[in-house]
């Protein structure tokens, strides 16, 4: 494993401790809305915390961007993008389905990725150039060739319903064309799922780079494809994101390009 891997590794696997431990009590947890249906808890920040302390140790000129942090030393050539716990809405209820999201970038490029899910013990890495594995395994996007065929996954709007007529075309259209749509709540295991080839798509509209950096190697190293919702580079900006398999993916691009409006064009600024 490569080494700056092995020490996201270490960083997720010690925050997937804390987050299993506070699960145990959650009636105990503080819980703050940080805007409209944007919760924390004192679980996301240990968590972020430990992960942080564990990549610092190692890496002290790196930099940070966090959910719950926010951005630290950001010009550096290394900086580390970090979701300690993706899908706090369903680990506020107990709905066992969040992770730990770890990526790296180096000079603008997604190197390394980690996602942690400390309920199932699914540990999804990757290295660019180096493939994608679970659990030291390799794991490779699906193969399944017909929209009709496919199970897709996707996130409903939360908080900013600017976009909710649009999607809810695009959800209109999807349930017509698969075989199933699911809403699983983390973003970075909805990805993981992807390049694990447990779905075979997805999309979701207006998230932050920290939800999708390295779900979204993941899913390139697995042999999937990620873009905007016209199939451009820049869904880490804009944070609207389709993913699939290489023969989804476009049929997916086809499927929303009806639907999009002006500021869901790869020429909208974010
Ligand atoms: P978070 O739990 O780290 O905030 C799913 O739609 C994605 O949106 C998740 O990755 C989740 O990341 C984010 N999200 C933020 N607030 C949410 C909410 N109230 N309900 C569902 N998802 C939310
Ligand atoms: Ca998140």
């Amino acid at each position: 494993m490569h080494p700056m891997l092995t020490i996201a590794v270490k960083a997720a696997r010690r925050a997937g401790t804390v987050i299993t431990r506070a699960s145990q009590d959650l009636g105990a947890l503080k819980v703050r809305s940080k805007t409209f249906n944007d919760f924390v808890s004192e679980v996301d920040h240990a968590a972020e915390r430990t992960i942080i302390e564990t990549l610092q140790d190692a890496y002290p000129d790196h930099g940070f961007i966090g959910e719950e942090s926010g951005n630290q030393n950001v010009e550096a050539e290394n900086v580390w993008i970090i979701d300690p716990l993706d899908g706090t809405t369903n680990f506020l209820h107990g709905f066992p389905q969040y992770c730990v999201s770890i990526a790296l970038q180096q000079q603008g490029q997604l190197t390394q990725a980690v996602v942690y899910d400390p309920n199932r013990n699914d540990l999804f890495t990757a290295t660019r150039g180096r493939g994608a594995f679970l659990n030291d395994k390799r794991i490779r996007v699906s193969n399944r060739t017909k929209l009709q065929d496919s199970l897709i996954t996707t996130g409903f709007p939360f908080r900013d319903f600017s976009h909710l007529d649009a999607y809810l075309a695009m959800f209109k259209d999807m349930l017509k064309k698969t075989s199933g749509l699911r809403r699983p709540g983390s973003a970075a295991l909805d990805l993981a799922y992807v390049a694990a080839g447990w779905a075979d798509g997805y999309w979701e509209i207006g998230l932050s780079s920290w939800d999708l950096a390295a779900g979204a190697l993941l899913v390139h190293e697995a042999g999937g494809l990620v873009g905007d919702f016209e199939g451009n580079e820049g869904y880490l900006e804009s944070g609207n994101i389709v993913a699939g398999n290489p023969r989804i993916f476009g049929q997916l691009l086809q499927t929303l390009a009806p639907h999009l409006t002006d500021a869901l064009k790869s020429s909208a600024k974010s």
